[in-house]
């Protein structure tokens, strides 16, 4: 059953909203964490770093809607703002960002809705990250919903330089002058060389690592 405001009172709808959607994350969460548990388990390493989860403020999500021509309702916050409930995994290397995704896509009750791959085809910001939409089934006391959670992927690298990038664009409103934009982008191609460098020093020392053991 998709998600839809089920009250009259619109207060009440949007603490029922939340906390469908606040249930959605902790599904994830613990999906993400036993995943990487087994992981360390089988493997001796943990392609995640951190994990962060939010629900996007109503200021947010109502900025969001005015953006995209839709009235201040709820049930237009859920079916046209995808990532109220977000969550980001942040891991060492971009081989973990493919490693992850599959990971997800292979649990029986996650739906992947969508995929943006800002790896492939960075935004011309600079930006970089692995997006799923997804839906995961959330169990109520009278019906199962299936909620979305939108979830970011990148490296350190890429968090880095995406939170500094947020922060600065929120001090320019959203028009930074064009020389810090393109610093921002000489910037991103520089994270983009140290993640493509430790990744390769990475590969280098399990090869010496499996050459020991052999
Ligand atoms: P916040 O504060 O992170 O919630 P749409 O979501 O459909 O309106 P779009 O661009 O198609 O817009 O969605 P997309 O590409 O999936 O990006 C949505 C989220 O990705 C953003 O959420 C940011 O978190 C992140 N993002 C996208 N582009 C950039 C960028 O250039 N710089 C940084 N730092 N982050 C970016 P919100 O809602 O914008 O913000």
């Amino acid at each position: 059953m998709e998600l839809v405001a089920q009250r009259d009172n619109d207060i009440d709808n949007w603490k029922e909203v939340t906390l469908i959607y606040s249930s959605a994350l902790k599904q994830i969460s613990v999906k993400l964490e036993i995943l990487n548990d087994e992981f360390q388990h089988v493997h001796r390493y943990n392609p995640i770093e951190h994990i962060k989860s939010r629900i996007k403020t109503p200021e947010s999500i109502v900025k969001k809607l005015k953006k995209h021509g839709y009235e201040s309702t709820i049930q237009n916050m859920i079916e046209h703002v995808n990532d109220i409930a977000g969550i980001r995994v942040i891991c060492s290397f971009t081989s973990d960002i493919y490693r992850i995704a599959d990971m997800i896509r292979n649990q029986s009750d996650i739906k992947v809705i969508a995929v943006k791959d800002y790896l492939v085809s960075p935004k011309s910001s600079g930006y970089k990250s692995y997006h799923m939409l997804v839906t995961v089934p959330v169990y109520l006391s009278d019906r199962i919903v299936d909620t979305k959670v939108e979830i970011q992927i990148r490296t350190v690298a890429m968090d880095f330089w995406a939170s500094l990038e947020h922060k600065i664009n929120y001090k320019f409103e959203g028009n930074a002058p064009a020389y810090i934009k393109n610093e921002l982008i000489e910037c991103s191609k520089m994270a983009s060389e140290l993640d493509r460098r430790m990744l390769s020093l990475n590969e280098e020392i399990q090869m010496i690592n499996q050459n020991k053991s052999q």
